[in-house]
C-alpha cells in the first residue's frame, strides 16, 4: 500500500513527533487536534510541548508545507490515532477520547483507508473502534470478527518511546503491529516501514494491545520490587543503594532503582488496564501499583519525623518533575510529596526545579520557588526528589550539617 497523505489524530507527546517524522519523509501529513491553540501553534512552525529537537523538525516540515494542522479532519490514505487514554476515578479506563477520534474521522473515510490506533488501550479496544466506525458508516465493511475483504483496514501499534528520546526512539525502536486481520497488519507495516528502522513484528490486535500493557506493567512491578526493598532496608538499617549495587553483580540480577514513587502518564496508569480486565488474576500487578503509590506518603512520614527535631524547619525540596532532566510534571510523586508537606504545614518549603519557570498552580502561594544554592544555604533538611543533572554535582560541603533525605540515592 502506498501513502500520499497520512492524517494523525491527536497532536500531543506522541502524535506530534510522529506526524513530524512522517512529514520529514516527504509524505503530506494532516495533523488533527481538538485544541485550536495547538493547531495554531503548530501551523506557525512552533511546538506546545517540550521534547529535544522536536521544534527543529516541526519548523522544517511546516515550512515545506508537508505538515499542516487542523481541527477538522480531511480525507487521507491512512489515519493514525494518538489520543490520551486516562483512567477514571475507579481506575477503569476512559476510552472517550478514542471513541471521539473514531467518530471524528468516520465521515471522511474512503474505501481502502488504513486506520492505526497507537493510544495505550485495554485489550479489545481496536475491536471496539471497528464497532464504533461500523455504526457511524453503515455503508462500509469493517474488519469485524476478522472478516477479510473489508473496505477499511484497522490495526493496533503501540507507541513505545521514552520521553526525552522520542525522535530517536520513534525511528530506532522495534514495533509490534497487530491487525484485526492479516491484511490489516500487512498494510499497517507498510506505513511504519516509511520511518521505522527497527523491526516490525506482526501479530493480532489483542496481543499487540496486551504487549504494550505488559511492557509498562513489567517495569512497574520491577520498580515496586526496588521500592519495597528500600522500605525493608530502612527497617533493617541497610543502605539500599549499596545493597542493589552488590546484588546486581550477580549475572542474572538487575534490580531497578527505588525512588519517591512512580510518575508519568504511562507506567503509573497502564497496569490498571490489565487489572480492570482481569482483577482476579492480576495480583502482583495490583500490589506493585499499591507499593509504588504508597511511596510518596512514606517519604512524607520520613520528612515529618526529621522535621520534629527543629523548631521552625526549613526544607529544601530538590526536583518536581516525574523523572530526571525533563519538565513533565504529570502524575509526579515529587509534586504529591510537596503538596502533602505543604498542606500539613511541616515547615518552610523551598522548591528547586531547574526545568520549569513557574510553579504548578497547586503549589502557588504555598511554597517558595528558589535557586539551588539559596535553598541549600537556608535548609535544615535537604529532600532530594529527582535526580536532575544539576543535583548530581552538589559538593558534599554544601550538605554538611543538614539532614539529608535522598529518595534517589545520588547525594554523597
Ligand atoms: N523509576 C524509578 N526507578 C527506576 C526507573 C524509573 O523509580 O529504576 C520511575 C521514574 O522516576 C518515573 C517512573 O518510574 O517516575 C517512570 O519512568 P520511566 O523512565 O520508567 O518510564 P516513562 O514513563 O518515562 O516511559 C515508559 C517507557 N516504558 C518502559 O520503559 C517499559 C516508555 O518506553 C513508554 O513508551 C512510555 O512509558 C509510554 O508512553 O508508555
Amino acid at each position: 500500500m502506498s501513502f500520499k497523505t497520512v492524517s494523525v489524530i491527536g497532536l500531543g507527546y506522541i502524535g506530534l513527533p510522529t506526524a513530524a517524522i512522517i512529514a520529514s519523509r516527504g509524505i503530506d501529513v494532516i495533523g488533527v487536534d481538538i485544541s485550536q491553540h495547538t493547531v495554531d501553534t503548530i501551523n506557525q512552525g512552533k511546538i506546545h510541548i517540550v521534547e529535544p529537537d522536536l521544534d527543529i523538525v516541526v519548523r522544517s516540515v511546516v515550512q515545506t508545507g508537508k505538515l499542516k494542522a487542523t481541527v477538522t479532519p480531511e480525507p487521507a490514505d491512512a489515519f493514525l490515532i494518538a489520543v490520551p487514554t486516562p483512567f477514571k476515578n475507579d481506575y477503569q479506563p476512559d476510552l472517550s477520547y478514542i471513541e471521539a477520534a473514531a467518530k471524528l474521522i468516520a465521515p471522511v473515510l474512503e474505501k481502502g483507508n488504513l486506520i492505526v490506533l497507537e493510544s495505550t488501550s485495554p485489550v479489545g479496544t481496536t475491536e471496539k473502534v471497528a464497532t464504533w466506525l461500523a455504526e457511524a458508516r453503515p455503508d462500509m465493511i469493517f474488519p469485524l470478527k476478522g472478516s477479510e475483504n473489508a473496505d477499511i483496514n484497522l490495526a493496533y501499534c503501540p507507541e513505545r518511546v521514552l520521553p526525552g528520546y522520542v525522535l530517536q526512539e520513534l525511528v530506532s525502536n522495534d514495533r509490534v503491529v497487530g491487525g484485526l486481520t492479516a491484511e490489516c497488519a500487512e498494510k499497517a507495516i507498510s506505513l511504519y516501514e516509511i520511518f521505522v528502522k527497527g523491526a516490525c513484528y506482526v501479530t493480532n490486535a489483542r496481543t499487540a494491545e496486551m504487549a504494550k500493557l505488559a511492557e509498562n506493567a513489567f517495569r512497574d512491578v520491577n520498580i515496586a520490587f526496588a521500592n519495597e526493598l528500600s522500605l525493608i532496608c530502612d527497617t533493617l538499617q541497610i543502605n539500599v543503594w549499596e545493597l542493589i549495587k552488590l546484588s546486581n553483580r550477580h549475572p542474572r540480577v538487575n534490580i531497578l532503582n527505588p525512588g519517591p514513587g512512580v510518575g508519568g502518564h504511562c507506567i503509573a496508569v497502564d497496569p490498571w488496564f490489565i487489572i480492570s480486565s482481569d482483577p482476579d488474576n492480576a495480583k502482583i500487578i495490583k500490589t506493585a501499583r499499591e507499593v509504588n503509590d504508597g511511596k510518596p506518603q512514606y517519604v512524607v512520614d520520613r520528612v515529618r519525623k526529621a522535621a520534629d527535631r527543629f523548631k521552625s524547619p526549613v526544607i529544601a525540596c530538590l526536583g518536581l518533575s516525574f523523572k530526571a532532566d525533563i519538565d513533565d510534571l504529570r502524575e509526579s510523586p515529587a509534586i504529591e510529596i510537596v503538596e502533602i508537606l505543604s498542606e500539613s504545614k511541616v515547615g518552610q518549603l523551598l522548591i528547586v526545579e531547574p526545568n520549569i519557570d513557574v510553579l504548578p498552580k497547586s503549589l502557588e502561594g504555598k511554597v517558595e520557588y528558589t535557586k539551588l544554592n539559596n535553598a541549600l544555604d537556608m535548609a535544615d533538611i535537604v529532600l532530594l526528589l529527582v535526580d536532575h543533572k544539576q543535583f548530581l554535582q552538589i559538593p558534599p560541603e554544601k550538605l554538611q550539617g543538614r539532614v539529608i533525605i535522598d529518595t534517589r540515592g545520588i547525594l554523597s
